[in-house]
């Protein structure tokens, strides 16, 4: 194990630090403290970089705000703009293409396109476990194509160096009834499964019980060893759906509409030093005065609130039992989003019913056992009501199924251009909240420069002085692509480098204060995201060397990484590069 690069006098005046904190004044400093943290590793779906109250939104988040006012936040912390490709970077420290996932769960022939995480890649479990770490993930896992209850299992979490697991295979499903919920190797329903029942069945409370119950378990069992925990919300993905008590906490929240919650967003973004004063606010996408019905949209944005909410109370439930356990000192807390606040107009189309209440045949209750086959409507609840959709279907209940749409997400994505998919700041610019008392000095601070999901990796070996193998099972491994951003928990710089991104066609590198960006299928785009990180102002035309440069670092790159020219053919028709 690598020596730990600070010195005890950092380590007891941290600790001093945070057990003040803590609220535990005269707290000891044993031998224990200064052992292998523990990490907890947690991402939600589909938000946008100004939803948390401590990014400058208005949906209620505590513990989150409380987690970075005793830790460290990134301002320009980078995901991959879609949710298997940027789960696929975080968990083996990659570039998605390289870790097989260059798209979406789909076979596309290509090595970098087969939709099954790589052999050529390890997990973070995979890495940590051999070095005495217990390994537990609880949510959206999103790797892999196969997830046929009797297919192979190859790229299950539990093959990829997790020892426990509760949570879904697919990317999305009704929260009231996820379809492919599994627990460890088998797929289970919320009514069948032995080990958890709640009064009411929600999936972002599941993930949460079933995670603090998995570390509360690690502290019966195996007291003296670290653990890691990946914990991955579906929170705030479509469908909107929230029990009604939570969505009740919201109710009117949203009736001011659009341009009102961004500007708010703006200015609070600017008070807290997260963005630029001199920054201009990106175009406003939706008109509140003349969209209808106001009430629908005004609720679709009242779950999303509540999916939020529930996700950082859940968060909170986990925070208390570490807090218990004297563990919360010494584990380092990661909190991170896969991709911007998401346009896709899923359930919102005024005729969507004809088609999916019109395409179920003859719904029936459905017995305990009996797993919800899928993932979108046409679908039923397990008490065999239809899932509806459209502006007359009010979101929230378990026969629905909408998305909060285009309007809102550029509300969520405050100030930047652009949503899930493209790879304008908007689509993958995420929070990073860091909390680690032990070994962050940092309570409330900043950190400015750019990071990336592939720097995970290499953070969780950093800390706990492991090593990313280059052989792993008889296969040759890649090496990691990320940095360790233990630096920025001591303030230090991580250096410069260029950051990539490709994903359906849209491109961009980044490096130092430079960004070249292009929406597929347009052209290149050139920015200073120092000066103007809203990306207002392209001037390509007017730094043609620039452009140049950056252009060639990208072609160096999608080279290298297996990226394919969009849209994909099969290899037989394309020519490998
Ligand atoms: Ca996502």
């Amino acid at each position: 194990m690598a020596e730990p690069n600070w010195t005890r006098r950092d380590v007891l005046k941290t600790l001093g630090l945070g057990a003040v904190a803590l609220g535990v004044p005269g707290r000891k400093v044993t031998a224990a403290d200064a052992k292998r943290p523990n990490i907890v590793l947690i991402m939600s779906d589909d938000m946008g970089f100004s939803d948390l109250g401590c990014y400058g939104g208005d949906i209620d988040t505590p513990v989150l705000n409380s987690l970075a006012a005793k830790g460290l936040r990134f301002t320009q912390f980078y995901n991959t703009a879609r949710c298997c490709p940027s789960r696929a970077s975080l968990l083996s420290g990659l570039y998605p293409h390289q870790a097989g996932v260059g798209h979406m769960v789909n076979d596309s022939g290509f090595p970098s396109y087969r939709g099954d995480l790589s052999r050529s890649c390890v997990t973070i479990a995979e890495v940590l476990r051999p070095t005495g770490y217990r390994t537990y993930m609880t949510g959206k896992w999103h790797v892999t194509r196969f997830i046929a209850p009797d297919g192979p299992k190859h790229n299950w979490p539990l093959q990829r160096g997790f020892e426990r697991y509760y949570g879904t295979i697919t990317g999305a499903g009704n929260y009231f009834d996820p379809a492919t919920l599994c627990r460890d190797n088998m797929y289970i329903s919320p009514q069948n499964d032995p080990e958890y029942k709640p009064q009411e069945y929600y999936y972002t409370d599941a993930i949460s019980d079933n995670a603090v119950r998995f570390v509360r378990e690690h502290h019966e069992k195996t007291p003296e060893k670290p653990f890691f925990l990946y914990m991955a919300f579906t929170a705030a993905h479509w469908p909107m759906n929230a029990p009604e008590m939570a969505i009740a906490k919201y109710k009117g929240k949203y009736d001011k509409g659009y341009a009102h919650y961004r500007r708010q967003h703006f200015e609070r973004l600017k008070e807290m030093g997260l963005v630029h004063k001199d920054w201009e606010l990106s175009p406003q996408a939706g008109d509140w005065e003349t969209v209808e019905p106001k009430d629908w949209e005004a609720r679709c944005m009242e779950v999303y609130a509540a999916m939020v909410d529930t996700m950082d109370q859940g968060i909170g439930r986990l925070v208390t039992e570490l807090e218990r356990q004297g563990a919360l000192d010494n584990t380092l807390i990661l909190f991170l989003q896969d991709n911007g606040g998401c346009e896709e107009d899923m359930g919102r189309p005024a005729n969507i019913n004809e088609k999916w209440v019109g395409g179920l045949k003859d719904p029936k209750p459905m017995a305990p056992d009996e797993l919800q086959p899928k993932a979108s409507p046409p679908m039923q609840t397990r008490d065999g009501r239809p899932v509806r959709g459209g502006p007359t279907v009010m979101p929230g209940p378990a026969d629905t199924y909408i998305a909060y749409g285009r309007n809102w997400a550029n509300v969520s994505n405050t100030p930047f251009r652009e949503y899930k998919h493209w790879v304008h700041e908007g689509g993958i610019s995420t929070p990073l909240i860091c909390h680690w008392p032990a070994g962050i000095q940092a309570r409330g601070q900043l950190f400015h420069e750019p990071g990336n999901l592939i720097d995970i990796m290499a953070t969780c070996a950093d800390v706990v002085g492991a090593k990313v193998p280059r052989r792993y099972e008889g296969n040759e491994i890649l090496p990691p692509e990320g940095t360790s951003l233990r630096p920025a928990f001591r303030g230090k710089s991580l250096g410069e480098r260029a950051i990539f991104w490709e994903h359906e066609g849209n491109r961009a590198v980044r490096k130092g204060r430079w960004k070249l960006v292009s929406k597929h299928p347009g052209g290149w785009e050139l920015y200073d995201i120092d000066a103007d990180r809203t990306e207002m102002h392209d001037l390509a035309s007017r730094r043609p060397e620039k452009v140049r440069e950056l252009e060639s670092l990208y072609e160096n790159w999608a080279r290298r990484c297996g990226v394919q020219p969009w849209p994909l053919k099969k290899p037989s028709q394309s020519k490998e590069r």
